[in-house]
């Protein structure tokens, strides 16, 4: 090979620095498996000695080349570029006719048959059976055995690999056992590699240590097979911003997760480890809680079983930045709890819940719900049961029960101050203007504004458990009328101040009104009291 061909080129040299092969003058003859002269190649150094034809492009071959064994043949014959030694280097791994009819052969580089890690060779043909263009890392000058001192099984090698991470297994695996589904599946993978840097190969296990908890992982580690010691470790889990569409149709920007070639609707940019994951329950019940990863190959979420997946991700993403920015709350629990959400529950199932340690969205029938996650004011409501069980823990049934409810439709009125309904998005999508409920106006939605209207039910599932739904309305309308007075700012902080320091599992409405007034008189003095006890007063407490 004429050496002024070799213009070594760095691997971040452009295509301008490409040189002209010009070579050899024997480039005519149709029946040479030489390659034609005017090939644009590419050098890269990738070690002090190591030159790799890392882009060769222009009518490379002049003999047809239409298989597998004659494009091996076009490689070993080109010797004085590809310098392969030993037939046996290249394993073809994948080959694949695009619609322009060029077939693009992927070869493995090997040594005895243990691939070299994160190295392809490729060979470009068009229909007529001509090379059009080769690339990527041949490794032709790797030596053709490697150490096998293999001291290291494959399982030693994944315990070194745990040790250098900095994620304790422990915690990986008490997640699995305590949540069933996808998710929290832990995969480890080890295999038998060649690890290659600066011109040295080494046998090495290629470790792969993937998790969803405490963080996100897709570990890669590459350990040496004699000695255990990790040569490379890096958490191929990319945080990446992708698009989504909507329940009602409207484009909005998502925070997901890259890992294995798969965007994931899961949230790692929010403070402390706890990300937010939302999940297809795949329209089964409790026992397929809670479903799997919703994921996507462009990162734009825009099919039609997207749109509940990115509504839940998305506006559970504004309710967690609510209460971190509002009140320094850092998830439901204020310890950076992980945030799930499961769609596609049930089979047009109206309603949505809080069910201890996510959430769950039905699709709606279609005709009194559309699929529930396309309402901010729901998220609002089921996150805020998720904050209420952390903190006063109300009881679910009559009085505290209606508490229980009145806060988070109240919270959903924070998040959602446009209008005083609640649910109004996905509630009977054929109708306007109504909604599930209404803080300034409970009985439009049948339920009491006041105490002299008051439904003692039974605590049973039909009624309502005490008429939590039902009776929510008093305390509601006194929010509203709260609301109207203070104004939203001293109201939210007031809400959440009785919410988090004064209310007790067992509290009435009674205590309620006074947990109020003891956290407008902490925040803001007697005045903003005394609009809290007007307002209590005007629905008869
Ligand atoms: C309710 C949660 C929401 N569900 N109201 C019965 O009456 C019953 C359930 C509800 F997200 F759908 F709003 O509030
Ligand atoms: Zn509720
Ligand atoms: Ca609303």
């Amino acid at each position: 090979m004429n050496k002024t061909f070799f213009g070594v080129i760095g691997s971040i040299a452009l295509s301008a620095s490409l040189v002209a092969a010009g070579l050899p003058q024997d480039a005519s003859a149709a029946t040479s498996w030489k390659m034609n002269s005017g090939a644009q190649i590419q050098w890269d150094k990738i070690s002090k000695n190591v030159k790799n034809p890392s882009f060769i492009r222009g009518n490379l071959s002049s003999v047809k080349v239409n298989n597998e064994n004659e494009v091996k043949k076009f490689i070993t014959e080109n010797k004085d570029i590809f310098q392969i030694k030993n037939e046996e280097h290249l394993k073809l791994i994948d080959q694949t006719k695009d619609d322009l009819g060029i077939t693009h052969y992927v070869f493995q580089p090997t040594i005895q048959g243990v691939p070299i890690s994160n190295s392809q060779y490729m060979v470009h043909v068009d229909k007529d059976g001509t090379v059009l263009a080769t690339n990527g890392e041949l490794h032709a000058d790797a030596p053709e055995k490697v150490e096998q001192s293999k001291k290291l099984s494959s399982k030693e090698a994944i315990q070194s690999a745990w040790s250098q991470i900095d994620v304790d297994q422990k915690d990986v695996k008490e997640t699995i056992k305590t949540k069933k589904g996808s998710i929290d599946v832990l995969a480890e993978k080890s295999d038998l590699v060649v690890y290659h840097e600066n011109g040295t190969y080494t046998l090495a296990y290629h470790v792969q240590l993937q998790f969803a908890n405490p963080e996100p992982g897709n570990w890669q580690v590459w350990v040496n097979a004699a000695n255990g010691k990790v040569l490379k470790a890096v958490n191929q889990v990319h945080e990446a911003t992708g698009t989504g569409t909507g329940v009602l149709g409207d484009t909005k920007t998502i925070n997901t997760t890259l890992s294995d070639n798969q965007y994931q609707l899961i949230d790692s940019t929010k403070p402390m480890n706890g990300s937010i994951y939302t999940m297809d329950n795949e329209n089964g019940t409790q026992a397929n809680l809670p479903g799997k990863i919703v994921t996507d190959a462009d990162n734009n979420f825009n099919s039609e079983r997207h749109k509940a997946a990115v509504d839940a991700h998305y506006y559970a993403g504004e309710v967690f930045d609510y209460y971190y920015e509002t009140f320094d709350r850092v998830s439901y629990d204020n310890q950076g709890a992980d945030i799930i959400s499961s769609v596609h529950f049930g089979n047009d199932y109206n309603n949505a819940a809080w069910v201890g340690n996510q959430m769950i969205y039905g699709d709606g029938d279609g005709q009194t719900f559309a699929p529930l996650s396309g309402s901010l004011d729901v998220i609002a409501h089921e996150l805020t049961h998720a904050v209420t069980s952390t903190e006063a823990d109300l009881v679910y049934q009559s009085q505290p029960g209606a508490l229980n409810e009145s806060f988070s439709d109240v919270f959903g009125y924070f998040l959602d101050t446009e209008d005083w309904l609640l649910g109004e998005d996905v509630y009977t999508p054929g109708v306007e203007g109504d909604a599930l409920r209404s803080l300034s106006d409970p009985t439009k939605y049948n339920q009491p504004d006041h105490m002299s209207e008051y439904q003692d039910l039974p605590v049973t599932r039909e009624g309502d458990w005490g008429g939590v739904h039902i009776n929510s309305g008093i305390p509601n309308k006194a929010a509203y009328h709260t609301i109207n007075d203070l104004g939203v700012e001293k109201s939210q902080q007031v809400y959440y101040r009785a919410l988090t320091e004064y209310l007790t599992p067992n509290s009435n409405f009674a205590d309620a009104k006074q947990a109020l007034m003891q956290s407008a008189t902490d925040l803001y003095g007697s005045s903003a009291a005394k609009t809290i006890e007007t307002a209590w007063g005007k629905v008869g407490l």
